[in-house]
């Protein structure tokens, strides 16, 4: 019985740590990457741990993809997908430097430095 009490007590900060950065997804966003001329701009931020990176498809529709190296394997790795049209979020909850490249523009790539 003890031994739960005390489980439930854990619970519920993980729970509300959950629902936390579930709506720091919805807030403005720590850094901006726009995706423009075939560059990512800027190509390198630094955002917080916890914080937020989003970047902005708006080359005209030339299809582009923001994609973490997969040699890093690490927890917070992004996909966003190839895509021409919209926005791509991702929560950085480790610090830790991430290179992230286009897979349609090889050339394409940038770092986000997570501190
Ligand atoms: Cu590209």
């Amino acid at each position: 019985m003890r031994r739960n009490g005390i489980g439930r007590r854990f619970a519920l900060p993980g729970i509300a740590a959950v629902l936390l950065a579930g709506c720091s997804g919805e807030g403005p966003p720590d850094a901006v990457i726009e995706i423009s001329n075939v560059q990512f701009g800027p190509a390198d931020v630094t955002v917080p741990v916890g914080g937020t990176v989003e970047w902005r498809f708006d080359d005209g529709g030339v299809l582009h993809h923001v994609a973490a190296e997969p040699r890093l394997g690490v927890e917070g790795e992004f996909d966003s997908g190839i895509a021409g049209v919209g926005t791509f979020r991702h929560t950085f909850d480790r610090a830790g430097t991430y290179v992230y490249t286009c897979s349609v523009h090889r050339y394409m790539t940038g770092t986000v430095t997570v501190e």
